[in-house]
């Protein structure tokens, strides 16, 4: 099953109270106050790593908690602070706060969204500790007897969604061969079947380009007809291509219409989001070896869609136009912002 979204209860540490200690001195009968300080309580921080990519493991764990710190010891020395708590998460996890109600219906506020290798966010602060009643001496009390408690660290529960980030997003109907190309073309190693909806979770790839230049490409579940009512496995994971520059549609070269294919995808698209539907896209014309006279020529650019976007024949299998299709997606995220 593919995690890409969870639920966890966090707790920062509490801090720990201020002793109350006096000194204790040979020949001085009555010594003055000497409790530490408490130490601070553990923090929880959150943190985006590049070599994750998805949220399973809080599947098992959803609560953390960080280090309480100690209480403040005698002779003015401080407790020790409580230990950090860091949660590892893939780029382009968003941290939502668990619920808001409002007069308009539930909201989930971002708190962080950490769209970036290494980006973080201490999203659960430790509690500060207490003054030891070292403090607190003044000249009418040099002796007091209290010292300060420590201050409770932050709870809550949050949300963790996570959108993946990829420069190439590839969209297709099952069985297109989209997770083949990932495959040839970048390290991802999917699962590839002569079946539909063999790809049930996001695999993204990183694709080695000319002079150790790079782009990523995720390949998807296939989309059906009628998926924004929810047939096939619906389209729930476009949101991982959301944050794409560019989409790629494959649609196999032997489909009977091809224009067709490309029309219901694009609407199943706009259905999901306008705004991804107007992205920059590239037509892939799959399994070209399987087309028995090369009559690519017939199949007319201007049939598939109004708009202007490059059509190239490719075979996973003979590797016929995947350098050019390289060529084509690379040159398209260059004018990309
Ligand atoms: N002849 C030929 N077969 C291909 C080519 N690319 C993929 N296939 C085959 O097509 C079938 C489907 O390939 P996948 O890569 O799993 O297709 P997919 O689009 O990822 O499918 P879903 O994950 O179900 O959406 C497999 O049997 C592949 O071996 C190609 O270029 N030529
Ligand atoms: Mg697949």
């Amino acid at each position: 099953m593919f995690i890409d979204q969870a639920e966890l209860e966090i707790k920062a540490g509490d801090g720990g109270d201020g002793a109350v200690t006096f000194r204790r001195e040979k020949y001085v009968p009555k010594g003055g106050p000497s409790g530490g300080n408490g130490g601070k309580g553990g923090d929880v921080i959150i943190q985006a790593f590049g070599n994750l990519n998805t949220l399973l493991d809080f599947k098992y764990k959803r609560k953390y908690l960080a280090g309480d710190g100690a209480i403040g010891g005698s002779s003015l020395k401080d407790g020790k602070n409580g230990k950090d708590v860091l949660i590892k998460v893939p780029v382009g996890t968003i941290i939502k706060d668990f619920v808001g109600v409002h007069a308009f219906g539930k909201s989930h506020k971002i708190l962080a969204d950490l769209d970036g290798e290494g980006k973080s966010i201490i999203i659960a602060k430790g509690g500060k500790g207490g003054k030891g009643n070292s403090n607190f001496a003044t000249s009418t009390n040099q002796a007091p007897r209290y010292a300060e408690e420590g201050k409770k660290g932050e709870s809550k529960k949050i949300i963790l969604e996570l959108k993946l980030i990829a420069d190439v997003g590839i969209v297709g109907f099952p069985n297109a061969g989209k997770s083949t190309l990932i495959s040839v073309i970048s390290s991802a190693k999917p699962k590839i079947s002569d079946y539909p909806f063999t790809t049930l979770e996001p695999n993204l790839g990183i694709v080695y380009y000319k002079d150790y230049k790079n782009f990523t490409v995720a390949d998807i579940p296939g989309i059906i007809e009628g998926a924004h009512e929810g047939k096939g496995l619906g389209l729930k994971f476009l949101r991982h291509i959301e944050r794409t520059k560019i989409l790629l549609f494959m649609i196999e070269v032997t489909s009977e219409n091809i224009e067709k294919d490309f029309k219901i995808l694009l609407n199943e698209l706009k259905q999901y989001s306008k705004k991804l539907a107007k992205r920059k896209k590239i037509i892939a014309l799959s399994k070209s070896d399987l087309l028995e006279e090369k009559s690519f020529a017939t199949i007319s650019r201007k049939k598939i869609s109004k708009e202007v976007i490059p059509v190239i024949l490719i075979s996973a299998v003979t590797n016929e136009g995947i350098p050019g299709l390289l060529d084509k997606l690379w040159e398209a995220l260059q004018h990309t912002d």
